[in-house]
């Protein structure tokens, strides 16, 4: 058991001008009774779904770090709900906000890497006065200005004066409102901002688990990963298999147009990951797959983001060179964009998968996104955008399955020019 006399001394609160809080101890009551500790993190708005999907490694990682060496506390990771993204504009399937991480990942599979529970369990889970969860402490990480400027990069973590214009807004004394991932009813009792540069295993120091119960990271993108590629670094990713309906309705969209099977392309595996095994011997099913990035890539990648026909004349070369008929396209490009492709590529089968309204307004935009990716995945040959973390992703799941590297990392290039590769993240087992 812990020495809570101890946790009562070095409790921050207790130190606070909060009379009310002191008399009624409200402030460590809770660590008093209980080991678990609650994580939980946020991202910078405007970024996407694939980077976010980074970020979840990163912390993932951190936990199962964390869980081996502080084992007196029983550590969890508080998925935080998807939402408000950017790419996301579907009209009229509902609200594409506070979507749990159940709609989009296998959690039993997640949770066979760390501990992992939804935001609404949390809520429901962790003790709240008055219909409000308080959380113990939120860190909103910052970039050091200073050494962007001078591009002298070193570790830092301190605790400094807030910059960012800030989302959060003290309601009352040891009471702060903010987003909360637009939680009404979630405040946090302090908010620190945090210079920081440096490994995410760095923020340790700052969970001081004998005063937090539950503390939050905002910003977490800007923490990197411990050991980018590793070994662990893949179990991690390997722990994110998807929602299994997902995988269904990709199976059977393989299947109906794509003449596609995992038993026929030797792409079979374990329902569990932690049995998966590695190989290189994935065949995949007989399509091309492409990823055709454009819309916002368009404005700010525009020295790298092909035309469309030059995009329908690297493909054909492709496809000839690999004698297949079929090619299966993810893309976020208007119609007039992918009708012009296929006008380029009329001897040629093309496909792209288009949700029935019923998939739309279940799985939402984030859904239909993985089941392109699933689908690219299970290709014979990928090429992707480079510079696209939804190309990543891709080049991950086909690392995972097991296919010779040959076939997942290539780029479409600028038009006739040559293109360099965005490096070659091999899978580590
Ligand atoms: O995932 P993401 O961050 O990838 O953002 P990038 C792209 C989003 O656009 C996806 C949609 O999450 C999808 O919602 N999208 C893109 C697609 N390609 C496809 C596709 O093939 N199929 C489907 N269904 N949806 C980042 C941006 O994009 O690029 C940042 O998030 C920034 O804001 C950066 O602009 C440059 O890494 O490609």
């Amino acid at each position: 058991l812990i020495n809570f006399t101890q946790t009562v001394v070095e409790n921050e609160f207790c130190d606070t001008p909060d009379e009310d809080a002191k008399i009624n101890n409200k402030c460590n009551i809770q660590s008093r009774y209980s080991r678990n500790r609650y994580i939980l993190y946020d991202v910078n708005p405007p970024e996407g779904f694939n980077l976010r999907r980074d970020v979840y490694v990163r912390v993932a990682v951190f936990i199962n770090n964390l869980i081996k060496e502080e084992e007196e506390f029983k550590w969890q990771l508080v998925l935080p709900p998807w939402g408000n993204l950017y790419h996301w504009q579907s009209k009229h399937i509902g609200s594409q906000r506070q979507l749990p991480w159940g709609l989009f990942f296998n959690i039993p599979s997640l949770r066979k890497y760390i501990p992992v529970i939804e935001m609404h369990q949390f809520l429901h889970e962790f003790p709240s006065e008055s219909g409000q969860t308080q959380l113990d402490n939120v860190y909103v990480l910052q970039n050091d200005e200073e050494m962007f400027r001078t591009g002298k990069f070193e570790d830092k973590n301190e605790i400094t004066k807030c910059t960012k214009e800030l989302q959060y807004h003290k309601v009352e004394a040891n009471r702060y409102g903010g987003y909360f991932w637009g939680y009404r009813n979630v405040t946090s009792r302090m908010v620190k901002c945090l210079k920081f540069h440096g490994f995410i295993s760095s923020l340790k120091q700052n969970l001081k688990p004998n005063v937090y119960r539950s503390i939050a990271f905002d910003y977490m993108e800007i923490a990197l990963h411990d050991s980018y590629g590793s070994r662990e670094y893949w179990r991690a990713r390997r722990s994110m298999r998807y929602n299994s309906e997902l995988y269904s309705i990709a199976n059977k969209y393989r299947e109906t147009f794509l003449n596609s099977t995992n038993d026929r392309d030797k792409t079979k595996r374990p329902d569990d990951w932690t049995k998966e095994k590695k190989r290189r011997n994935a065949v995949g099913g007989a399509y091309l797959s492409v990823h055709l990035r454009r819309r916002d890539f368009l404005v700010g990648r525009s020295s790298m983001v092909p035309t469309i026909k030059s995009v329908a004349l690297q493909l054909k070369e492709k496809l000839n060179e690999l004698k297949l008929n079929t090619l299966f396209v993810a893309t976020d490009a208007i119609d007039e964009e992918f009708e012009e492709l296929e006008k380029y590529l009329l001897n040629y089968t093309v496909l792209r998968f288009i949700p029935s309204d019923h998939v739309l307004n279940k799985f939402k935009d984030g859904g239909v996104a993985i089941i392109d990716q699933i689908i690219c995945s299970y290709a014979r040959y990928f090429i992707g955008t480079a510079e696209s973390t939804f190309t990543f992703r891709i080049q991950e799941d086909r690392e995972i399955i097991g296919f010779p590297t040959k076939t997942t990392f290539n780029y479409l290039c600028k038009d006739g020019k040559k293109c360099g590769s965005d490096g070659q993240w091999e899978i580590v087992w």
